[in-house]
């Protein structure tokens, strides 16, 4: 079949992020046989030009879409972003009848109110390397593919009877000839790279354990060190680990990292840490293998909060964890999450004062959590009348904790206008 596959995200908010799962899922479906192109939305100035123009060259057969954001996840200045995905879907309706699928992270934290808000065909729920070939085929043959793994069909539940996530050694990783991009020479480009899916950690507001399960799973550490040389031949040498926690767990980031150091590839990268469970060999093995900044997701500076947030480090775990990065010259991007239930002007001050004293080389502030279906947040906002029992939470909302609204901006602009590290 020829599949044209589209990455609708155009948002620069934060970084400009490559679409990392949709070259997975192109590669996947190239595998089982496929021709598929892919379309990455970032940059362009007019989507209807760009992507009738595709479609009347290729005529392809399906057109996959790529859902990574719903919105912005600013409590202030929310932003819903799945409109222009709707104008998206409009065009390939008005130069194609073939069946429109859409997947991605964004789209599988509310696949069916999402396919009922865009008026796609089909969606694919969760991770899309087998279940969108196994879709493929089923529509190649004229088969039913209701029972597929992960499929969402209009008016109708998600089939997740049994989703499995398959190990990760089964998966390809990401081709680089297939980003949008030349080469990353001279360009502020950090590619995308995945080692591992799944967070034990359970952080009460978080969507990952509903995204990627609870159970990690990893690719062969043999299998990314191959992955990010074929990646430095094609020109690249700058890596953002998007997993969720880079450092867990210890022993596979410790492998990962001294299998970097072996293949000698000079490259330069970021990740993710979970703020506990950092020692100073792994930091030691991070620094040599080209790591010069992470982010360090804290969230807040009160004990009391970090329990109720269900965090399994102290203060002093993140203390610690700061020191040691800036000790090797890592730099530390910090972010604390205020308003959550418990919060009070004692616990945000506490939180502030405490961010303070890391000396962090950037902090970023945000207040109110989106609430996010599947977490013990959306229990509480439920329980405490936040939210309606029959609220599907696609259309944003948030929680703050109660008492704190005006109070929490007006303290935190006047906090941060001496302090240029910050940003909200
Ligand atoms: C790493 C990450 C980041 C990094 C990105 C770094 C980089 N270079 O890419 C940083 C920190 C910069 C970031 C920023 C933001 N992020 Co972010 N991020 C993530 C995270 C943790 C992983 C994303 C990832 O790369 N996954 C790995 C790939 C392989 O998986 P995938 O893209 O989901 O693709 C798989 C499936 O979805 C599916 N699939 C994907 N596309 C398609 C298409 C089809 C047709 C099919 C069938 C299947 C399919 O198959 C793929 C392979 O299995 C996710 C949470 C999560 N656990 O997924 C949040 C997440 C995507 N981010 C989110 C948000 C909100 C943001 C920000 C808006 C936050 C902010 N205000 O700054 C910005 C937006 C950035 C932008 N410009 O778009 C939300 C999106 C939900 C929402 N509310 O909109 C998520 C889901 C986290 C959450 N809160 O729930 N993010």
């Amino acid at each position: 079949m020829k599949v044209l596959l589209i990455s609708a995200n155009s948002e620069s908010i934060n970084m400009v992020p490559l679409p990392l799962g949709l070259n997975c899922v192109a590669v996947a479906t190239r595998n089982a046989g496929h021709q598929v192109e892919l379309l990455d939305l970032m940059g362009s100035a007019d989507h209807d030009m760009l992507v009738s123009s595709v479609i009347k060259r290729m005529l392809p057969d399906v057109i996959g879409i790529s859902i990574r954001n719903i919105d912005n996840q600013v409590m202030g200045e929310t932003r819903f972003l799945l409109n222009p995905v709707k104008d998206i879907i409009s065009t390939c309706r008005a130069y194609s009848d073939v069946p429109i699928i859409l997947g991605g992270a964004g789209f599988s934290i509310f696949p069916e109110p999402a396919l009922r808000y865009l008026g796609a065909d089909i969606g694919v729920c969760g991770e899309g390397e087998v279940a969108f070939p196994l879709l493929l085929d089923a529509l190649e043959r004229g088969g039913d593919i209701s029972g597929i793994d992960g499929i969402c069909l209009p008016g109708r539940a998600v089939q997740d009877s049994c989703i499995k996530r398959p190990p990760l050694k089964n998966l390809p990783l990401p081709d680089p000839a297939l980003w949008p991009v030349a080469d990353g020479v001279g360009q502020d480009i950090w590619i995308p790279f995945q080692t591992r899916r799944g967070c034990a950690m359970k952080c009460s507001y978080c969507s990952t354990p509903a995204l990627e399960g609870t159970s990690i799973r990893k690719h062969p550490v043999e299998d990314v060190v191959e992955g990010i040389a074929r990646h430095v031949a094609a020109g690249f040498d700058r890596f953002y680990f998007v997993d969720n926690t880079f450092n867990l767990p210890n022993d596979y980031a410790k492998a990962l990292c001294d299998a970097l150091i072996d293949a000698g590839l000079n490259i330069k990268w970021r990740a993710i840490l979970y703020p506990g469970f950092l020692d100073r060999e792994l930091v030691r093995k991070m620094v040599k293998s080209g790591c010069v900044e992470v982010s360090l997701g804290f969230e807040s500076g009160s004990e009391m909060i970090l329990r109720r947030l269900n965090k399994r480090y102290t203060t002093a775990q993140v203390r610690e964890a700061s020191e040691l990065l800036s000790e090797f010259g890592i730099r530390r991007m910090g972010f604390l999450l205020l308003g959550a239930p418990g919060e009070t002007r004692e616990s945000v001050m506490e939180s502030l004062e405490f961010a303070d004293s890391l000396k962090l080389d950037m902090l970023k502030l945000t207040t109110g959590i989106r609430i996010y279906p599947e977490t013990e947040l959306a229990q509480i906002a439920r329980a405490e009348g936040v939210i309606s029992p029959e609220d599907d939470l696609l259309s944003p909302r948030f929680y703050l904790a109660h008492g704190l609204d005006e109070w929490l901006g007006q303290t935190i602009s006047a906090w941060m206008s001496d302090r240029p590290y910050c940003c909200t």
